[in-house]
């Protein structure tokens, strides 16, 4: 069941009313950026997923949500970040053929929120030009996202590949496949599997108090 707040939200993306989106998230000012995200937000694209499934909402409608939502969540939080507070990078991408990218865009907005340099690549990125990006920048963590089954015999070669770069960066996996499929037939033992943001800003969290901790000794 979707609470009426996550609902309210999706009419409003549903009617392409971007400033009332915009209200609508604001007036919760106790919430964190994190609660924003994972409270409402995902649930109001989840519900409109499930419109769309019973054809209660055309594609149409669907798409016009999607780029208000991708539009408001631009406007209202940093999902990109040159400025490393913490001296760490992370590139962020979907898989080849993955279009679902806005969960993504808030992982990377949780990143930024940490104090991590962001390279978010949005949708379908193939394994090549991962590569090539990553071999140059040498990102600490490269993160993927998979929503649709049918992408996943890609997975094996990113994590392959990926996990063998010289710099051996962390690989954390993610999208809505990893709520709801067993991951790891596809993943090599050092691969980060997390379910949901909650999973993610606590390894975040977690880095940070590893960080603060190394300081002090
Ligand atoms: C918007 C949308 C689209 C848009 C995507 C645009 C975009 N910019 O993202 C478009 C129109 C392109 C699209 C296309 C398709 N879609 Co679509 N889509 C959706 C919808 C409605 C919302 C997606 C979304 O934004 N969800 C909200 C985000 C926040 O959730 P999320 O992606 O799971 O991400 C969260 C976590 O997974 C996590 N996360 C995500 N990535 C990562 C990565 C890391 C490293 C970590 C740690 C965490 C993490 O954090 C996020 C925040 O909570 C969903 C419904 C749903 N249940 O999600 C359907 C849905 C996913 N789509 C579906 C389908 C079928 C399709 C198509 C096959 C339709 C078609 N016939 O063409 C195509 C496939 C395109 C492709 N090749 O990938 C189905 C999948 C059903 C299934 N069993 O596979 C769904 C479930 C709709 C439905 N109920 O039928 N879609």
């Amino acid at each position: 069941m979707v609470s009426q707040i996550a609902s309210e939200l999706a009419d409003y993306l549903l009617a392409g009313d971007q400033q009332a989106a915009i209200q609508c998230i604001q007036q919760n000012e106790d919430m964190t950026n994190l609660m924003i995200f994972h409270q409402l937000i995902t649930p109001a694209m989840q519900y409109i997923g499930e419109l769309w499934e019973k054809n209660e909402i055309t594609v149409a409608d669907e798409h016009l949500a999607t780029a208000t939502c991708d539009f408001v969540f631009s406007r209202l939080f940093s999902w990109q970040g040159d400025q490393s507070a913490n001296g760490k990078k992370a590139i962020l991408l979907c898989l080849e053929g993955e279009q679902h990218y806005l969960g993504l865009k808030m992982v990377s907005s949780l990143f930024v929120e940490h104090g991590w340099n962001v390279r978010f690549f949005g949708p379908n990125l193939p394994l090549e030009y991962a590569l090539e990006t990553a071999e140059k920048w040498k990102p600490d963590v490269i993160g993927l996202s998979v929503s649709i089954v049918y992408h996943l015999p890609h997975l094996k070669h990113y994590v392959k590949h990926l996990s063998s770069l010289s710099n051996r960066p962390v690989i954390m996996l993610g999208g809505r496949l990893a709520a709801t499929h067993d991951l790891r037939p596809y993943c090599d033992g050092n691969t980060m599997i997390l379910k949901d943001l909650l999973m993610a800003n606590h390894w975040l969290s977690s880095e940070v108090l590893e960080e603060k901790t190394n300081a002090t000794l």
